[in-house]
């Protein structure tokens, strides 16, 4: 090969190389170093960790380097014999070991810090779902359900315009009702999974707990800094295991308190909704809300379904079954359908039944009433 031809190669080569660097232009390649006092020791340990590494590489390959090249064979070089040395044994475990010591001490201080949950201000319950997450405030009596936002959950249905994927803000990052905790409070999460393992992870806030069935994993984070923070569900938990992810709203404490009575104030208002009677129009409208956040995951924005998800346009259950039986189906779920009985109040399922019966084509007619779901219950 020619040089030239060599040179022309490597051009193309070094393009090539810049196409994911200007892709991944904010990407990082240190951790994060968090929000929280636990994360920031996290970060410290490991920068001291690979510094010590670092140094310890540096300092044993230049020794070896060193020796290949000016004590190789070829040079004549004769091999020393120390054989049974004490002193070169002394000092090849001490040296390890003061390393380990260095090390040890402040990693189990970390440690110790990321295992003490005490004299937390507030205590969230997180239950992961498939594929949803639970937060219930224990001290508040305020629990819901925090869903994939709308926007980003059509843009990934099948054969969705994947323009919409980039007009979806934070395109499967962000959730319908974020959880709200206040600033320089310690926040105490007692970590469990309704059916699967989940895992509950936010990087800034150096959290990463196993979400496990009949198990409470314990852990906690003081947020120092007000913001925005999202993480992820980190355990392979099924279909969506992608599509759950975790917003954490960390605001003033008079914003956290106001926000508490406002939630309150909505729960109260919802469960005060399922006595009511409400018009079609009214029950469509919150039934297609209430699909898009828990049905269309699974059943396709347009009622389609797809694989082992059946279409519920032109459905039997949802067109001329009674309307019974498909409340019946919505609470107690079938085969790998969820029970939607203990996630949705009775107002919010006689929606969803409504919108199933009229949307897409299906012309039932039907107007199904929170007081029809309750007595299917
Ligand atoms: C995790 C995926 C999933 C989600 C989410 C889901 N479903 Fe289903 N659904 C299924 C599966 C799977 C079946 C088929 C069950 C069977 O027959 O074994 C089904 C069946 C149905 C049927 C019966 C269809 C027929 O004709 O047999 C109705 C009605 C229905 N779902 C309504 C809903 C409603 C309402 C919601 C939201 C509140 C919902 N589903 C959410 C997976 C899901
Ligand atoms: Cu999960």
């Amino acid at each position: 090969m020619s040089a030239s031809h060599i040179t022309k190669k490597l051009a193309v080569l070094f393009g090539l190389l810049l196409v994911p660097g200007i892709a991944l232009a904010d990407y990082t390649l240190n951790m994060t170093q968090g929000i929280t006092p636990v994360s920031k020791e996290v970060y410290g340990l490991h920068q001291l960790v690979m510094w010590i590494c670092t140094v310890a590489g540096v300092l044993v390959f230049s020794v070896m380097i060193y020796s290949i090249i000016n004590h190789r064979k070829s040079k004549g070089a004769v091999a020393a014999q120390f054989h049974e040395s004490a002193t070169v044994e002394v000092i090849w475990t001490v040296i390890p070991l003061i390393v380990l010591v260095a090390i040890a001490i402040p990693a189990t201080k970390t440690l110790l810090d990321i295992e003490d949950p005490s004299k937390s201000d507030v205590t969230i319950q997180v239950t992961g779902w498939q594929w949803k997450w639970n937060y219930n405030y224990r001290d508040e009596d305020l629990s819901f359900f925090s869903n994939l936002a709308t926007d980003s959950n059509e843009a990934r249905q099948l054969g969705a315009d994947t323009a919409l994927r980039d007009k979806a803000d934070t395109y499967l990052l962000n959730v319908d009702k974020p959880i709200v905790v206040p600033v320089n409070k310690k926040v105490r999460l007692l970590i469990t999974s309704n059916d699967v393992l989940h895992a509950w992870w936010v990087p800034a806030l150096a959290v990463k707990r196993d979400a496990i069935p009949g198990y409470i994993n314990e852990s906690h984070f003081t947020a120092t800094k007000t913001g925005t923070y999202r993480g992820q569900c980190a355990e392979l938990c099924g279909k969506d295991h992608g599509f759950m992810p975790i917003v954490v709203k960390v605001v003033e404490q008079s914003e956290y308190t106001a926000w508490v009575s406002a939630q309150k104030a909505a729960a109260a208002a919802a469960a005060g909704d399922s006595n009511k009677t409400f018009t079609q129009a009214e029950l469509l409208k919150k039934g297609e809300a209430v699909y898009k956040a828990n049905c269309a995951a699974c059943h396709q924005v347009n009622g389609t379904g797809g694989g082992p998800f059946p279409a519920l346009k032109g459905s039997k259950v949802a067109t001329k079954g009674p309307v019974e039986d498909h409340l019946k189906l919505v609470i107690t779920g079938k085969g790998i359908m969820p029970p939607f009985g203990p996630q949705l109040n009775d107002a919010d399922i006689a929606a969803v039944v409504t919108y199933e019966r009229n949307a897409w084509g299906n012309s039932t007619g039907d107007t199904v009433q929170p007081a029809a779901a309750k007595a299917a219950r």
